[in-house]
């Protein structure tokens, strides 16, 4: 039904929703509207029926018209069914258009750490401006400049990406009681019972001004059954997924499964210190961080010690509150591809 230059475009988030609405835009927009609406005239904003090909109703909807713009918009009923029959009566809507990476961050962003950093990098031009203002350099200046691009887009894509946590250990260590902490929420069971949580659990959290998904796992040692036998091995498969947290029960002995999951570990966490500490230290150059979690109120100084530890591990300064001083790569396709221009530079 739509005409060849009417273009229909969804503007609300897929899913179900109170309201969608529809942007329509095109020269051909007003004639693929009178088959699409019965529409009674009047002011720039009206109640209108939407019809479906053979006339049959579809919805109520608001025509909505911007003074001066050449866009008008449909606001509908948002039920998947209603979108549906609108989107057939009409002939598809039209793609979304790739937004850039700072305009997707805005829209994302969860904590002020992002937000600034979304609009430094929509005002500063982004990658797009990185790299032209790297070509303009030669010599020992585009040296300087690339190594302060590359400063700035380690901070920025921490930033803008979150860091995967998978929390490993011995079953009952306090990985679920800690999970709960750092999400300031009773996310996970937790309980004395060992083996308690079987599938991974996952939540995102930001700590210290970075953002991270979480994993909570179920702890290895006995498995009792077939059921904690493949939770054990669903354990083992989420360590490669990102940095691994080893959560060391702080008040017991150091024992076999520490001893073989903390090479793969970045960072210790000893919790449960309120109980009395046994006499262990973390073999090798591993960090430890020492926590408890048994109350809820300590959850701020949980979050700060263990988003100040993993800070450190990963070699990144205090989260900066007003961006990154400059243009830098926010996903890993553009650090990439910075990464190849700075090789080029350099051959
Ligand atoms: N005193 C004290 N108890 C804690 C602390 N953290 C956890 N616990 C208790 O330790 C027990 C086990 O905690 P969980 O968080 O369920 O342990 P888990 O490592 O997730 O255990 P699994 O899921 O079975 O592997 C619970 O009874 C918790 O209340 C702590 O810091 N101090
Ligand atoms: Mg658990």
């Amino acid at each position: 039904m739509a005409g060849r230059d009417a273009r229909f475009r969804l503007l609300t988030p897929a899913g179900e929703g109170g309201v969608a609405v529809v942007e329509v835009t095109g020269v051909d927009r007003d004639a693929a509207l009178s088959a699409l609406l019965q529409d009674p005239g009047g002011g720039p904003i009206r109640l209108v029926r939407v019809l479906a090909g053979d006339g049959a109703i579809i919805d109520q909807a608001l025509r909505v018209e911007h003074p001066g713009a050449e866009r008008l918009e449909l606001h509908l009923h948002g039920s998947p069914g209603v979108l549906a029959a609108v989107e057939r009566a009409v002939g598809g809507f039209a793609e979304e258009e790739a937004a850039d990476p700072a305009e997707l961050l805005l829209r994302e962003a969860v904590h002020p750490t992002q937000l600034a950093l979304a609009l430094e990098q929509r005002a500063c031009g982004g990658f797009p401006a990185l790299c032209a203002g790297l070509r303009m350099l030669e010599g020992p200046d585009r040296d300087a400049a690339v190594a302060a691009a590359r400063g700035r887009t380690l901070v920025a894509r921490a930033l803008a990406e979150p860091a995967t946590c998978v929390l490993v250990g011995r079953q009952n260590a306090g990985k679920s009681t800690l999970l709960n902490r750092l999400a300031f929420r009773e996310r996970a069971l937790t309980g004395a019972s060992p083996g308690l949580t079987r599938d991974p659990v996952r939540e995102a959290v930001v700590l210290s001004g970075y953002p991270y998904r979480l994993v909570d796992t179920a702890g290895l040692g006995d498995a009792v059954d077939a059921l904690d036998v493949q939770a054990q091995r669903r354990t083992l498969e989420a360590l490669a997924e990102g940095v691994v947290l080893l959560v060391v029960d702080g008040s017991f002995p150091w024992g076999e499964v520490e001893e073989e999951l903390v090479p793969r570990a970045a960072l210790v966490v000893r919790t449960k210190s309120d109980l009395g500490r046994a006499s262990w230290v973390v073999p090798g150059e591993v960090d430890c961080v020492e926590v408890s979690c048994i109350d809820p109120a300590d959850s701020v100084a949980v979050r700060a010690a263990v988003g100040e530890a993993l800070r450190q591990v990963r070699g990144l300064p205090d989260a900066p509150a007003g961006g990154v001083g400059g243009p830098a790569a926010l996903t890993a396709a553009e650090q990439r591809e910075f990464e190849r221009l700075a090789r080029g530079f350099q051959g």
